[in-house]
């Protein structure tokens, strides 16, 4: 008697689980005009572009400017032995200018001395104070972005400020890259770039002053964000091909989380707390997330054949880690197509077992919303997998 009821209840809760997590996608590999996508010259061509440009009209915006024409880099600092003598740290103006204005993105760069030049490396878009976050003297030190652990790793830690592309506040984008770029129309377009677009693009800015670097790898820059950073990294990932790996941490809600979950933060409330995050399509989505004709699994997927890499903490419920595992599990169609191993598991791992043998790399951490050293370490794990650089090109 016992024994049937423990089996009915067994039952029920494995229907239960299913149901939890089964949930009905757009679909990833079929196009607008109804073509199967089987090869990977028909994912880049055909759908890859349109899933793109769904992205941009529904959820990020557009751009009015990709890599202005004025661009210039003015090397403001350069120190050899900074760190101790282990790093050389430069301070880089990126400076543009548009209709508006002049706008100017304060670049830091430490380069390990250990490592063979061009040596690669991460780029972190800054979303938290910047005194206490991303000091370049390194007087005060956080874990947010531990500079030193990483050139001791033998990677560039690189890193700029959200707030010099655009600060983090609604004033109707008058400021920041909105203010100097966007067109003086009496209306907003429905489809204009958000901040998170915005930072973005300031990531990409970035990466146009490491080409010209001669001790940066730009084959081998990642770009990395937390939270409304993370959505911006997986943004700017998905828009700029030059960066070979893409790291969210705990994107939640338009990052890596699946939005038809609605677990967590969901689009009505993200667009009410932040209408300044996204483009004015987006909010028409609220509370009808199944109409989008996209989901974040496909974000996941505009990353393939590169590396891609989504953190979640296992106490981060409004950032919904399950809704952010399940996109890597489901993007994995189109690395199939490239033949490569994706996440390579379809149910969740537990807290601290994390998946580095595919090209999306996924972790539980323990614990609340933060980018810890725990997060670094796994992504610096990571990247020696996959970029397999440091042991053996160190410098005797
Ligand atoms: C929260 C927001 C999240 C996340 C987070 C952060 O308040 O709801 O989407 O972006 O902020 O950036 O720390």
């Amino acid at each position: 008697m016992l024994t049937s009821a423990l089996s009915v209840l067994v039952l029920w809760y494995t229907f239960w689980a299913e149901a939890e997590n089964s949930i009905e996608l757009p679909e990833l590999l079929v196009a607008a005009n109804g073509e199967v996508i089987d090869s990977t010259q028909a994912w880049q061509s055909l759908r890859r572009p349109e899933l793109l440009e769904l992205f941009r009209q529904n959820i990020y915006g557009r751009n009015p400017v990709d890599k202005p024409q004025d661009l210039n880099f003015e090397l403001k600092k350069v120190n050899e032995s900074a760190m101790s003598g282990k790093a050389t740290l430069k301070l880089v103006e990126i400076c543009y200018s548009g209709p508006g204005g002049k706008g100017c993105i304060h670049l830091t760069v430490f380069i390990p001395k250990k490592q063979k030049r061009p040596a690669p490396g991460f780029l972190l878009i800054c979303n938290r104070p910047r005194d206490e976050n991303i000091d370049p003297t390194r007087k005060v030190k956080s874990h947010f972005w531990p500079a030193e652990e990483i050139v001791e790793r033998g990677y560039i830690a690189a890193t700029f400020h959200i707030s010099d592309v655009d600060p983090d506040e609604h004033d109707r984008f008058q400021n920041g890259v909105h203010g100097i770029f966007d067109p003086r129309h009496p209306s907003r377009a429905p489809d204009a770039w958000g901040s998170i677009a915005a930072w973005a693009w300031g990531a990409s800015r970035c990466m146009d002053y490491f080409e010209t670097d001669g001790d940066i790898d730009p084959s081998r820059m990642a770009v990395l964000g937390h939270s409304r950073g993370g959505k911006t990294a997986l943004w700017c990932g998905a828009t700029d091909q030059r960066f070979s790996l893409v790291i969210s941490n705990e994107s939640g809600c338009t990052g890596a989380a699946l939005a038809r979950r609605k677990f967590g933060e969901d689009i009505q409330a993200i667009n009410h707390d932040f209408p300044h995050w996204f483009c004015e399509n987006y909010k028409s989505f609220g509370g009808r997330e199944h109409e989008l004709p996209i989901d974040q699994h496909m974000l996941i997927a505009l990353m393939a054949p590169r590396l891609v890499y989504v953190a979640s903490a296992s106490e981060d419920d409004h950032a919904d880690p399950l809704g952010e595992f399940l996109s890597c599990v489901y993007a994995q169609p189109v690395f199939d197509l490239y033949h490569l191993e994706g996440v390579g598991a379809s149910t969740m791992p537990g807290e601290h077992q994390p998946r580095h043998t595919g090209h999306i790399g996924y972790h539980l951490r323990k614990g609340s919303h933060n980018l810890t050293l725990y997060d670094w370490n796994c992504f610096l794990d990571f990247a020696d997998k996959h970029w397999k650089p440091a042991r053996h090109a160190v410098e005797k």
